[in-house]
């Protein structure tokens, strides 16, 4: 089995990739938005990248650094991709996000629909940095015949994700200040109205159905990953209050954003491939990534 270079290795979905064919690096060894560093890491005879190395946060944060967000994802993409040409490796797949998608739509998301309008505004210079992705990927297929892939996953959650309270995503955010606040005994505050509809997919499966893609997805298209299960943000903290077993005060700060509605995507390519792929659950993965955490 050949050296299969995996970026973002130490983060949410990189760490799930588990087997000797893998080679990681830290951002201490190759910083991705350095175009010199990158080539020397990926000149070393690579057969394929899973590149999921990039500068990601929740609601809050995309707001907050939206220059940071556009400059890191759009030099590490471009970086990436590349030097993965540049030092022929065969085999390439990149991540985009349902959360990419234009913001004024017809539902469901479905892979055609990536670039037919704006994205949402909380986070448009992400979006549009991962939306680049997809035209290098798909410019390089035009000019160079290369097969390269990306996969557009919902919201992830699961274990060694980012759980900083500020620019952390919506479950890990809430999973800490639930810790806090049942260890504190002070009130559980929730940001925005509870009411946007989200659609969650666990870690560990995002990266056996991206290792699926890597070696056995042919189509020059892009692939949604996702449980196409809405959840409101309310639903979620039901579940992770109960399992956390907090007694205390649910406050719901209408001050801060609620982001885009919804995001609802239709998962059928995926399901096509592979109809017997089991997701699992979302009440046993916040149960697993809750039990990561304490
Ligand atoms: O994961 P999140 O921050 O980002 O979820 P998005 C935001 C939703 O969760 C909003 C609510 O409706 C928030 O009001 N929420 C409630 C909270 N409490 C909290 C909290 O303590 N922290 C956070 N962060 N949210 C992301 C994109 O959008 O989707 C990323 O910004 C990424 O780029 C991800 O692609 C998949 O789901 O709105």
């Amino acid at each position: 089995m050949k050296k299969i270079l995996v970026t973002g290795g130490n983060g949410l979905v990189g760490s799930q990739f588990i087997g000797s064919q893998y080679t990681y690096f830290s951002s201490k060894e190759c910083d991705l938005r350095n175009t010199k560093e990158t080539e020397n890491l990926f000149n070393n005879n690579f057969e394929g990248v899973i590149h999921c190395a990039a500068k990601v946060g929740g609601v809050g944060s995309n707001m907050n650094y939206k220059g940071e967000f556009f400059y890191d994802n759009i030099m590490i993409n471009t970086n990436v991709i590349e030097s993965a040409r540049k030092y022929n490796i065969k085999n390439l797949v990149s991540f985009l996000s349902t959360c990419i998608f234009p913001d004024d739509v017809e539902y469901p998301l479905t892979e055609d629909k990536v670039h037919l309008g704006p994205p949402h505004t909380s986070n448009d210079a992400y979006a549009y940095a991962k939306r680049m992705a997809d035209v290098q990927i798909r410019a390089y297929h035009e000019q160079y015949g290369l097969n390269y892939k990306s996969v557009i996953p919902s919201g992830i959650y699961g274990p060694n994700d980012n759980f900083d309270i500020e620019n952390g995503h919506v479950i890990p955010s809430l999973i800490h200040k639930c810790y806090i606040a049942r260890e504190s005994n002070t009130p559980l505050t929730i940001w925005g109205s509870g009411k946007p509809l989200r659609e969650f997919i666990f870690s560990k499966d995002v990266a056996k159905l991206t290792e699926w893609v890597l070696y056995h997805y042919e189509e020059n298209v892009p692939i949604i990953l996702s449980t196409a299960n809405e959840v409101s943000i309310k639903e979620i903290v039901n579940i992770i209050v109960e399992l956390m077993n907090f007694k205390g005060t649910v406050v719901w700060d209408s001050s801060k954003p609620d982001g885009q509605y919804r995001k609802p995507s239709d998962n059928s390519k995926i399901k096509s491939y592979l109809p017997d792929f089991k997701f699992t659950p979302l009440y046993e993965g916040l149960k697993e990534t809750i039990e990561w955490f304490e």
